[in-house]
C-alpha cells in the first residue's frame, strides 16, 4: 500500500505544473516557472479551495481559480522586487526574477504570468459561464480597484509621515484585497448563499488585514534567511508599517484580535472540513 500522503499544497503544484510545463521553450517560460516553483506558502489558493470545499463545492472547479491567484500573487511579487519598486535581490530565499534573468525578463515574466491567469480563469469559465463572477472578483481586488491602487499609495506614502487612514487604506487594498477576493471565489464556486458570502468577504478582510500586520511584525523580529528575503527591508524603503505607527505590543494584539474574529465567523458558517479554520489560524502570531 502506498501511504504517502498527498497534501492540498501538493495538489496545487501539481496543477501548476500542468499550466506551467517543463519543456522550457523560451526563457520567459523559465523564468515564469522559477517564480511559480520557488517554495512559496501557497496560502491564496488554499484559501480558496478551502472556502469551496467547506461549503460543499468541488476541488476540481477551484483549481483553476486557485493555481490563477498564485500566479497573479507571483507577478505581482516579481514586479514588486523590481528596482523600480522595492528594489529587493532576495524573494523566497532566491535571487529574485530581475537578479536571474535581468529586468526586461522579469518584468516580462511577470506580464506573462498575469495573462495565463486570464487564460486559465477564461477556459474554466467556458466550462461553466456561471464561475465568471469568480473571475470578476479576482479581477476587480487585482487591479486599480485592489492590489494595484495599494501598490502605488504605498509607493506614493514612502518617505512621507503616514497617518492610521492611509495606512490602513494601504493595507486593505495591497494586501487583504486579494485574500478577501479568495475567499469569496471560493464562495462563488461553491454556489454559496448571499449569508454565507457576505461573511466569507468579512473573514477576507480580516484575515488580510491580519496577514499585513504579521509581515511587518516578522520584517521587523525575524532574519533574512528565516523569511526567505531581506529583514528591516520596510525601514530600507523608508516605509510606516503597522509596527513603525502602533508598536509592537498592539500589532501583536490587534492581527490576534482580527484572527479571532474570523475564526468566530468560521466557526458560524459550519463548514464540512477544518481546512479554512486551520489556515486561519495558522497565521495569529
Ligand atoms: C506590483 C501590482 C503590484 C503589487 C505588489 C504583493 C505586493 C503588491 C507587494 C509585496 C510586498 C509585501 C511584502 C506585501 C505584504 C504581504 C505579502 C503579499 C507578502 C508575501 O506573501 P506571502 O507571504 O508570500 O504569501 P509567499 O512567498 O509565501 O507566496
Amino acid at each position: 500500500m502506498n501511504n504517502t500522503c498527498i497534501t492540498t499544497v501538493d495538489r496545487i503544484n501539481a496543477a501548476l505544473e500542468k499550466y506551467l510545463p517543463d519543456d522550457t521553450r523560451s526563457v520567459i517560460w523559465d523564468a515564469m516557472r522559477y517564480s511559480i516553483f520557488s517554495g512559496g506558502k501557497r496560502l491564496r489558493p488554499q484559501l480558496i479551495l478551502a472556502a469551496c470545499t467547506g461549503l460543499g463545492g468541488n476541488i476540481d472547479t477551484a483549481m483553476p481559480f486557485a493555481c490563477a491567484v498564485e500566479m497573479i500573487h507571483t507577478y505581482s511579487l516579481i514586479h514588486d522586487d523590481l528596482p523600480a519598486m522595492d528594489n529587493d535581490d532576495l524573494r523566497r530565499g532566491k535571487a529574485t526574477s530581475h537578479i536571474k534573468y535581468g529586468e526586461a525578463i522579469a518584468i516580462l515574466a511577470g506580464d506573462a504570468l498575469l495573462n495565463l491567469a486570464y487564460e486559465v480563469m477564461g477556459e474554466a469559465c467556458e466550462k461553466n459561464p456561471k464561475r465568471i463572477s469568480a473571475l470578476r472578483v479576482i479581477a476587480r481586488a487585482s487591479g486599480a480597484y485592489g492590489m494595484v491602487a495599494g501598490q502605488a499609495a504605498d509607493i506614493l506614502w514612502e518617505n512621507k509621515t503616514i497617518d492610521e487612514s492611509a495606512l490602513i487604506y494601504i493595507h486593505a487594498h495591497k494586501t487583504a484585497a486579494l485574500i478577501k477576493a479568495c475567499l469569496e471565489a471560493g464562495g462563488i464556486l461553491s454556489e454559496a448563499d448571499l449569508r454565507q458570502q457576505s461573511d466569507l468577504s468579512e473573514i477576507g478582510e480580516n484575515l488580510g488585514l491580519a496577514f499585513q500586520i504579521r509581515d511587518d511584525l516578522l520584517d521587523m523580529t525575524s532574519s533574512t534567511e528565516e523569511m526567505g528575503k531581506p529583514a528591516l527591508s520596510d525601514i530600507k524603503n523608508n516605509k510606516a508599517t503597522y509596527v513603525s505607527l502602533f508598536g509592537l505590543e498592539r500589532a501583536n494584539k490587534d492581527c490576534n484580535a482580527l484572527i479571532s474574529r474570523a475564526l468566530l465567523l468560521i466557526e458560524g458558517l459550519r463548514l464540512s472540513n477544518t481546512a479554512l479554520f486551520q489556515l486561519a489560524e495558522s497565521l495569529s502570531v
